[in-house]
């Protein structure tokens, strides 16, 4: 697929923000600025960013907690994210959580992140489902993990969407690790895709490390669900680059497996790519990087001076009865 420089470039900026925040994030949370836990997304760039981009605003889609690269292509800008990540009133979720499991926004067709691997699969089934029935030609993407991979609902949701023709896109994100688990101590079939055979579906397994392929291979999988052809299963390869989250120094993960992945990295490929391609010079790029500095280091500021929660607004969005 031809893009234009336009596009290319704006591909590379997301997936630099993305960069810059997780580093700024990181090192926040290293400095003892942060609330709880936090994930990073090292390694996750081209996938979280190359599958949004091949969504309509109309579409509705459920990243997890390696899918900051999505949160922002959809729109939820960097001030709202970091604000939700410091438990802010200004935050997503304003302040009922303090990390990417809440930052659900219907206005722009998230659904936030639900903490039970991988229970966004039977929800984004049922959202499918609903746009089948209304008639509209809209599609739901979910994302998921490799440890994710093995839960048995993850069968029962490939079964029936294969089944009913759901428009609906999985997205595996094959990241070598669950946890400390690696992938060969999870699986004897390390092949994820090829598990869509079994229920008689598309499976796909693409570069999760390099943008535009993973971009190409969700807009095929979203064309087809939006035709009323039925679901596809998504396998895109990378590496979780550092720990599960930031209290994981990943001692476990073997140093020459991280360097081998440490130069497919999908942000500075994507660089070389464009600077190869001639799509912009080393200054311009720069400066990119430069304008993603200045819009991250803006969010923490807005973050770290907005309030915490009212009190008095415990019980709003509690739906219990
Ligand atoms: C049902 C359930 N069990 C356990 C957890 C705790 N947990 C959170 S992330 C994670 C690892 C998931 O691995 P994977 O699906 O490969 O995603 P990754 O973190 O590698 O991106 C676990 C065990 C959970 N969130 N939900
Ligand atoms: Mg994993």
């Amino acid at each position: 697929m031809a893009h234009s420089a336009a596009r290319r470039l704006d591909l590379y900026y997301w997936m630099r923000l993305t960069r810059v925040f997780d580093e700024r994030m990181l090192a926040v949370w290293k400095q003892g600025r942060g609330v709880g836990s936090t994930f990073s997304q090292r390694g996750h760039e081209a996938i979280g960013v190359g599958a949004a981009y091949a969504l309509a605003p109309e579409d509705v889609v459920a990243p997890m907690h390696r899918d900051l690269g999505c949160y922002l292509v959809r729109g939820l800008s960097p001030r709202r994210i970091f604000a939700s990540l410091l438990g802010r009133a200004t935050g997503v979720s304003a302040g009922r959580d303090a990390n990417l499991h809440g930052m659900g926004d219907l206005d722009l067709n998230i659904i936030g992140f639900i903490s039970h691997l991988p229970q966004s699969l039977p929800v984004t089934l049922g959202v499918a489902m609903a746009f089948r029935y209304r008639d509209e030609r809209r599609v739901a993407l979910t994302f998921f993990g490799d440890g994710s991979s093995h839960a048995g609902v993850v069968h029962e949701v490939l079964n029936m969407a294969a089944l009913w023709q759901a428009p609906l896109v999985m997205v595996v994100e094959n990241n070598q690790y669950a946890y400390s688990t690696p992938l060969h101590q999870q699986m004897r079939v390390t092949n994820i895709a090829g598990r869509a055979a079994a229920y008689g579906i598309p499976g796909v397994a693409v570069d999760g490390n390099d943008v535009e392929a993973v971009y190409a291979a969700v807009t095929e999988a979203v064309d087809r669900a939006r035709m009323g052809d039925g679901p596809t299963l998504i396998e895109a390869a990378t590496m979780r680059m550092l720990g599960h989250a930031i209290h994981d120094g990943a001692e476990y993960v073997p140093r020459d497996l991280l360097a081998a992945w440490e130069a497919k990295d999908p942000v500075r490929r994507y660089e070389t790519r464009l600077l190869d391609d001639g799509i912009a010079d080393q200054a311009e790029l720069d400066e990119i990087g430069r304008r993603c500095e200045i819009e991250v280091e803006d969010a923490i500021a807005f973050a770290e001076t907005s309030p915490w929660p009212d009190p008095a607004t415990v019980t709003h969005g509690v739906y219990a009865g």
